[in-house]
């Protein structure tokens, strides 16, 4: 099962929102087949695995990381009834899927059919592993990711709203990085208007060269409740390389709306929450795009709308040895603070290392 975990980590970045899948056949005591999911629509690691051990797999056992499919998905068809044919007398999964249409019942159908199962075998390692998808596939919206640079005293801007730089060039690369793990990148209109980032994922090819841009790029994504991105925001050019979709409410002026979509920029107007984007039914609407995970760079107005309703997963902060001070200075997280401390959120799996002269803090936000 190691192995098989192991295998499944190449997938790593082209699977979604598909989970990442190892499988290992082992047969008389040697692997007599071994392969991996290696994107979202191509064949499921286990049906890879069999093909290669061909008639060896009579007998044989599997090993696999998640919980085989006896659904016809979106893609491909169901994989048990293959494992049935292969006439396995056993298969080892690390965990159940937890996608509603599978959920036990790929077990069950192998366990009729007579083959030995059981379950459980590095659950947690699998579970930790496939956590984006989990996610996404129970509860249809992506795994989001709070991301900032930040000063000591978490402060991500002057009451001006002057920014850059507040972190090292070193961890504004490993931010770039993060980009390129993610489906989404989601900003607020404030954070267009103050930085006008490109939201592409750069990466620096040598010191002193121009940024290569890579092939793949996540969609953009603007919360702007009455559409006033300004036309020559960066985000809006280099279409052809990377989408941009700008979420606004029904409130926004039509003209606006009109013009940006003549311009050839989808527009996606929602019911207005407290007349901003409502950031649940938002989410939603990625889900349902296929979009399983979502890193949420700013502002603290944004952030603080998504934190309030506890739509954040995980928080990635890097922080600089900088004080600013200033209670007007823009906080990670803005809007006001809960009554209690009590109302205080506590990370879990905390990990905390040094990336150039700041510190990345990251954690998992417990759910609620
Ligand atoms: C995978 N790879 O190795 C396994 C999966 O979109 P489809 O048709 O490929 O189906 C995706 C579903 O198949 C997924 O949600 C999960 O329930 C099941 N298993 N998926 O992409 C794999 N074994
Ligand atoms: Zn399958």
């Amino acid at each position: 099962m190691g192995l098989a975990l192991r295998l499944a980590t190449r997938g790593k970045g082209r699977t979604s929102p598909n989970p990442m899948v190892g499988a290992v056949v082992v047969s008389g005591g040697r692997i007599v087949g071994r392969a991996y999911h290696r994107k979202a629509g191509e064949p499921h690691a286990e049906v890879l695995a069999l093909h290669q051990a061909g008639p060896r797999a009579r007998g044989a056992t599997l090993y696999l990381t998640l919980e085989p499919c006896c659904h016809h998905a979106k893609r491909t068809p169901p994989c048990v009834p293959l494992l049935i044919a292969a006439q396995l007398r056993r298969v080892v999964v690390a965990m159940k899927d937890p996608n509603p249409s599978v959920h036990g019942r790929g077990l069950q159908a192998l366990r009729r059919a007579g083959i030995s199962v059981s379950v459980g075998c590095l659950e947690e390692e699998a579970t930790a592993l496939n956590r984006i998808y989990c996610h996404w596939v129970t509860t249809g919206r992506p795994w989001v990711i709070l991301k900032a640079g930040m000063t000591l005293d978490g402060k991500i801007a002057t009451a001006r709203g002057e920014s850059q730089w507040i972190t090292s060039p070193e961890a504004r690369r490993e931010a770039h990085r993060l980009r390129g793990e993610v489906d989404a990148i989601l900003v607020g209109v404030g954070t267009v208007q103050a930085d006008d980032p490109k939201l592409t994922v750069r990466v620096p090819r040598r010191a002193g060269m121009t940024d290569m841009v890579r092939p793949w790029q996540p969609l953009r994504v603007i919360a702007d409740s009455n559409l006033t991105i300004p036309s020559t925001a960066a985000v809006l050019s280099r279409r052809s390389l990377a989408k941009t979709l700008i979420a606004t409410t029904t409130k926004a002026p039509l003209r606006r709306v009109r013009n940006l979509r003549n311009a050839g920029i989808e527009v996606l107007p929602l019911e207005p929450q407290q007349g901003r984007v409502p950031m649940g039914n938002l989410l939603r609407e990625l889900g349902r795009r296929g979009i399983a995970s979502l890193l949420v760079e700013g502002g603290g107005t944004l952030n603080a709308a998504l934190w309030k309703e506890g739509l954040v997963n995980e928080v990635r902060l890097f922080v600089s040895p900088l004080l600013l001070g200033g209670q007007d200075a823009k906080s990670v997280i803005g809007g006001a603070s809960p009554a209690r401390l009590a109302d205080a959120v506590k990370l879990q799996g905390l990990r905390v290392r040094q990336v150039g002269s700041d510190f990345l803090v990251q954690g998992l936000v417990p759910p609620q």
